[in-house]
């Protein structure tokens, strides 16, 4: 449906349209609420009733399958009314094996959609405004006119990410249109309890680009009037726009809660009175679009064609155990053939094999957008690594985010699930990636498992990790553990700058999530790391470690900064008659495991270093895959070589204290040795 029907009998048709589609909205949720309550296939409900109006006028005001779609839980309206099939969404209900909405692994109410461009939703309130942020940042890249719709509730707008992806939307005019349900409660609070003054309005216009639509959220001419201005808006390239649409939440919370333990009665009646099928049925009535024959008519057969389509969901197939972990990552995306290494003359540091890699890349593929704080223009980066790129490539490839992490993931996996951008984006430290860390863990991570493969989120993630700088606590931690416990991410460090280079381009072009964290400490250090810069199409395949050198009494893993210290002590060692052999894990996501068993075989005895604390750092994780895999080969048992369990102390006397230090390993080698 267009913004504008001249023609009457088009119009009535249209309204027609808008009112069979909340009732399948509310048949539905009806049908759904029994089936819970029956126990039959299925145990969760989030009901939309009483949002019913808002979401589908809002999807009619769009171009299906151009327009794109970012619906929260309580938002099936805006899916039925962009073109979700009923079938898909009871099949999602059930839990059932279906391409759309997650094939089982999300709850209901989560709707995720390729054709209609509805990119996979989360139950994490309002991290989808960022992804929202991201996609009409990557459609503005491309030079579409598309518009993005983005809704949650009014407890969501408490969210940092709600503000944050105002600032970011305003700053670049992008086209998102946040559609906020405020339905008055976030479970049991009230929205006086949730926001300063009771409403998001004031402080959503606080932003100077953003322009903001107070409605009533079951009267369709309001509701009409606000979308088609905020479209408008969007495609002519002038900004975010902000809808808030009082509207009545009818149903409980969800099937697990009861509104009577914090609603009174008169606030439940109030609630019902402001019905929006109701109230749209009177107005189609008063305005002589409809017929009350025609309402009775039309409402008789949604009821039906919901039954039916539920039947038919009942009969989809169930979700295969054996599938339960498919597509963490994507498949296949791991048989990469190591390069034959080709170099020229001249040796390079780290920081220049990182910044040549991302400008070849660059150059390879118009595609790749570079962003982070301070990473543009004459500064490229607090350690320069994307120095000249936004001289070279122009400020649309490569350009400073606001001081915000959560930003800085959130817009990247908006833009890579458009498949529009490929973005390489910098958090400034690896320490500051904790305000990013939701986006990350909950979002990035899971997107494609979530979708069942469906969607897909290609960014690289750079980010200056690791101590022996006097960095203190917030410019040292050495974070590999937390990122390889959570499932869906790559995770590589290099250790010299032919590795950094393969690695980083090997990330660049892989389909995945990539967390690639370079060692501060490494970036210009010149005995172990520089090396002679490799050719152009130099790419390392994930899970592949190095040999770093070869030895026959003690095997030593060790990746970043350890191992240019496992390097040296080994070297040392030789003058004494120890021949140790030093592996550089490259990835520790993927895990090389053949190579670390490998060399146990030959050795007997494992060394692991890692500056990370002891506790449930990496290392535990690798000894516990030797005990169970290799124990057979071992001649002693696995020793680590830690950081102290201690944040990171500033004063070099306590940071050596607390990093681990060559006469730690020279000690733990010998010792192992001695067995
Ligand atoms: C970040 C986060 N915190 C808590 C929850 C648990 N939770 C789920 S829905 C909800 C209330 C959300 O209220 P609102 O945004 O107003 O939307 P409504 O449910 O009223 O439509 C809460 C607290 C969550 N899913 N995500």
């Amino acid at each position: 449906m267009t913004a504008s029907i001249d023609n009457l009998e088009g119009q009535k048709n249209g309204y027609k349209t808008v009112l069979e589609l909340i009732y399948h909205s509310r048949f539905t949720d009806e049908k759904m609420g029994k089936l819970v309550k029956q126990n039959k296939g299925a145990t969760f409900q989030l009901s939309a009733a009483g949002h019913e109006l808002l979401g589908v006028v809002c999807a009619q005001k769009l171009v299906s399958g151009k327009d794109w779609g970012l619906p929260y839980y309580r938002d099936q309206p805006f899916a039925v009314g962009l073109g979700c099939p009923l079938v898909e969404i009871f099949a999602a209900f059930f839990a059932k094996e279906l391409k759309e909405h997650s094939g089982g692994r999300m709850m209901p109410g989560h709707f995720s959609h390729k054709k209609l461009n509805i990119p996979c939703q989360s139950s994490v309130v309002g991290s989808q405004f960022l992804h929202a942020v991201g996609v009409a940042h990557a459609l503005r890249y491309a030079k579409k006119d598309d518009v993005v719709y983005v809704s949650a509730g009014d407890g969501a707008t408490s969210q940092g990410d709600f503000h944050e992806a105002l600032n970011f939307a305003a700053i670049h005019k992008l086209a998102v249109i946040f559609v906020i349900h405020d339905n008055g409660w976030a479970i049991s609070v009230p929205v006086k309890e949730q926001t300063d003054g009771g409403s998001i309005v004031p402080i959503a216009a606080g932003f100077p680009g953003v322009e903001v639509f107070a409605v009533d959220g079951c009267d369709y001419p309001q509701i009409e009037q606000a979308m088609e201005k905020a479209v408008a808006r969007g495609r002519q390239a002038l900004g975010p726009s902000v809808i808030v649409a009082k509207v009545p939440r009818l149903a409980a919370h969800s099937s697990s809660d009861d509104p009577n333990k914090y609603k009174t009665s008169d606030i439940s009646a109030e609630e019902k009175l402001r019905d929006p099928i109701v109230r749209y049925e009177q107005w189609l009535l008063n305005e002589g679009f409809i017929s009350q024959e025609e309402i009775i008519d039309i409402r008789k057969k949604a009821f039906q064609t919901v039954e039916e389509e539920a039947l038919k969901a009942e009969s989809y197939p169930d979700p295969k155990p054996e599938n339960a972990t498919k597509n963490v990552f994507i498949e296949g995306s791991f048989n990469q053939e190591m390069s034959v290494l080709q170099t020229g003359d001249e040796k390079i540091v780290i920081m220049d094999a990182l910044n040549h890699a991302i400008d070849e890349e660059m150059q390879r593929d118009p595609s790749i957008i570079v962003f982070g704080q301070d990473v543009a223009h004459g500064k490229g980066g607090v350690f320069g690594i994307t120095r000249g790129l936004t001289a070279k490539f122009g400020k649309e490839r490569c350009f400073n985010t606001p001081l915000a992490e959560s930003t800085i993931v959130g817009l990247a996996i908006g833009q890579s699930m458009t498949g529009l951008c490929k973005p390489v984006a910098e958090v400034q430290f690896a320490d500051y990636l904790w305000t990013g860390i939701n986006q990350l863990f909950n979002e990035l991570a899971s997107i494609h498992y979530r979708s069942n493969g469906l969607w897909t989120c290609p960014v690289v993630l750079r980010m200056p990790c690791g101590g022996y700088i006097q960095g203190g606590p917030y410019h040292s931690q050495s974070i590999e553990a937390y990122l390889a416990h959570c499932p869906g991410l790559v995770v590589a460090i290099p250790s010299n700058a032919q590795d950094a280079k393969g690695l980083l381009k090997s990330a660049i072009r892989n389909p995945n999530p990539v967390v690639f964290l370079e060692h501060k400490a490494l970036y210009r250090q010149q005995k172990f790391c520089a090396r002679a810069e490799p050719t152009n199409d130099y790419l390392i395949p994930f899970g592949q470690a190095n040999i770093v050198r070869e030895g026959t009494d003690v095997t030593i893993i060790a990746w970043g900064m350890m191992v240019v210290m496992a390097n040296d002590v080994a070297e040392k060692l030789l003058q004494e008659g120890l021949s140790v052999e030093v592996i550089d894990l490259r990835t520790i996501v993927p895990l090389d495991k053949e190579t670390i068993i490998k060399s146990i075989q030959k050795t007997g005895k494992l060394l692991i270093v890692h500056e990370a604390a002891r506790n449930c750092g990496f290392g535990a994780e690798i000894a516990a895959m030797v005990s169970q895999d290799a124990f057979r080969y071992l001649d002693a048992p696995v020793v680590r070589v830690c950081g102290k369990d201690s944040p990171v102390p500033y004063s070099k006397i306590l940071e050596e204290a607390v990093l681990p230090q060559e006469k730690e390993l020279l000690h733990a080698v010998r010792d192992l040795a001695s067995f």
